[in-house]
């Protein structure tokens, strides 16, 4: 079954204020006679640590976002295990690193008869539901609703699949994956029950389209060109290996860049076409009015060398950064509704990405890598001030992965959490402790090669200062050991270098106990 739809049915939310007092006791019935802990989770796709104001204003404010941090945590050490949308989304899902879970690469599939947090809050009373991208291949268990982006989905006029087959939405994928999740707060959950909320945004994902409202934003701005945009990857010859170059031909001129002329070469030129196949004329005027003018700009000054580089880095960051617009507006209805409605104070929000990502530090757009930018990951968490001990404000430096969500969540609403969950509970850091034994590194395994962007595999640790990796597998098979105090931006690989020895030894045994603890080997 396939049907187009209109969402009409948001207009009337600021109108509802009316059914505040009623929600200001939601959950009162419950079996024990206990309150218990919404989770509204938002997560977006690609959203970079550099472009959340939070964490880093040099390019674009983000005050929605920030609201999230301001009146709760923000999470200075937050790491994914595996930098890759569908694995990534499984090792938050499971508590489970990707060798475990199965999703170790776009080529798997999402076994969905596993446990998740999903799985087991429904079962112990929750309300559960998801809009947004979902990457798993399999459909969504564990979830009274569900309506996911197909694939990677689209930004204009995006499909979902739902249980009752594909459903098409006009209008931008973010307002539309917003106007879901609210409608179904306001119209379609069961008020007494306590809910987890599941708010993927499509966006930042490549290929940067903006809603048409935000096309002319950052027009006039130069952004500074990281100091690394020129590395030579000496040393490095993985990260010399990788197809993921802003000034190389990875980025297209039309997919990536929006530049559509007959007189420029490029090889995705088709994916442009589809993808604007799906805005309206009205649309469509708006885009081309942008997009031709910066057209005919660059047709009459045509860079080469250094300056071309150069903007491209500007227009990648221009429309990446439209879309962070629209995402942060939206975090902002979703923050909006929760407040008019009293649901803020006992629900926790929580605002994350499947992985970070390349603002052109090394010259880069995409992920994967172990190196900072990509296996990091903005974590920010709002926290109700009359629930339970969760007293922690400010920043918490503590290291945690993204593996540590469902064990929290399930921690949160009293679940048992499953002796099989790889990740641990961060309530203790929550509720302000600082547990001594708390984990002082982090593991990480990437898998995906060969696979576009050429990034080979690896798996290492990083601890407080130092990170030790491997590439494996394939034609570069070799260490990589970073001194991430004396070099943060990871320039200087000092595996061969005598004076690093025995940190190079103590790197080698963390790595081993790691691995032993997660029970993970070289994937072949
Ligand atoms: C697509 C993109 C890649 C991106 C992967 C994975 N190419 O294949 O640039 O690395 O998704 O991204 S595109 O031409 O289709 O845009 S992920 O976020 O889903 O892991
Ligand atoms: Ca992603």
């Amino acid at each position: 079954m396939k049907t187009d739809k209109k969402l009409l049915f948001l207009l009337p939310l600021a109108l509802s204020a009316g059914a505040t007092a009623k929600e200001n006791q939601p959950n009162e019935n419950q079996p024990d006679g206990k309150r218990k802990l919404n989770i509204v989770y938002i997560m977006s796709d690609d959203h970079s640590y550099q472009t959340i104001s939070a964490y880093d204003n040099r390019y674009i404010e983000t005050p929605n976002i920030d609201r999230i941090a301001a009146e709760g945590v923000r999470f200075t050490n937050s790491f994914v295990a595996n930098s890759i949308s569908g694995p990534s989304r499984a090792c938050m899902l499971t508590g489970k690193f990707s060798h475990k879970n199965g999703m170790i690469s776009h080529a798997t599939r999402f076994d969905s008869s596993q446990v998740t947090f999903p799985v087991l809050l429904r079962e112990q009373g929750y309300q559960t539901a998801i809009f947004g991208k979902w990457h798993l291949k399999s459909d969504p268990v564990g979830f009274d609703r569900w309506e996911v982006l197909v694939g990677q989905g689209q930004y204009f006029k995006p499909i979902f699949i739902t249980p009752k087959g594909r459903v098409t939405y006009d209008g931008y994928a973010t307002n539309v994956i917003t106007d879901l999740s609210l409608n179904w707060l306001e119209k379609e959950r069961d008020t007494t029950k306590p809910f987890c909320l599941i708010i993927h945004h499509k966006s930042p994902h490549r290929n940067w389209m903006p809603d048409t409202s935000e096309l002319n934003l950052f027009e006039d701005v130069k952004f500074p060109i990281p100091d690394t945009f020129y590395d030579d990857y000496e040393g490095r010859p993985a990260a010399a290996g990788q197809e993921m170059s802003i000034a190389g031909d990875e980025m297209d001129y039309a997919f990536d860049l929006k530049m559509n002329d007959s007189s420029i070469n490029t090889r995705l030129k088709e994916n442009l076409t589809f993808a604007l196949r799906r805005l309206t004329p009205r649309q469509r005027e708006l885009w081309d009015s942008t997009y031709n003018k910066l057209l005919r700009e660059f047709l009459a000054t045509k860079p080469t060398g250094k300056e071309l580089a150069e903007w491209k880095f500007q227009r990648y960051m221009r429309d990446y950064l439209k879309c962070i617009r629209s995402v942060d507006n939206n975090v902002g209805r979703v923050m909006d509704y929760l407040r008019e409605h009293g649901l803020l104070e006992n629900t926790l929000v929580v605002y994350t990405s499947d992985q970070g990502f390349y603002m052109g530090e090394h010259g880069w757009f995409d992920k994967r890598f172990m190196y900072e930018e990509s296996f990091r990951t903005p974590l920010i968490m709002r926290l109700p001030d009359s629930f339970g001990k969760l007293s922690k404000r400010g920043t918490i430096p503590q290291f945690v992965q993204n593996v540590d969500y469902a064990p929290t969540f399930l921690d949160l609403a009293g679940v048992k959490i499953p002796s099989d969950v790889q990740g641990e509970s961060i309530v203790p850091l929550l509720e302000g402790k600082a547990p001594a034994s708390w984990r002082k590194s982090v593991y990480y395994h990437y898998f995906e090669y060969p696979a576009e962007h050429s990034v080979r595999r690896h798996y290492g640790v990083r601890d407080s200062r130092y990170k030790l990796i491997r590439f494996y597998g394939h034609d570069i098979v070799r260490y990589e050991l970073y001194d991430l105090q004396e070099d943060p931006a990871e320039l200087r690989n000092l595996y061969e270098n005598p004076a690093y020895k025995s940190t190079r030894e103590r790197m080698h045994r963390e790595l081993e106990r790691l691995m032993k603890k997660y029970d993970d080997k070289p994937s072949i």
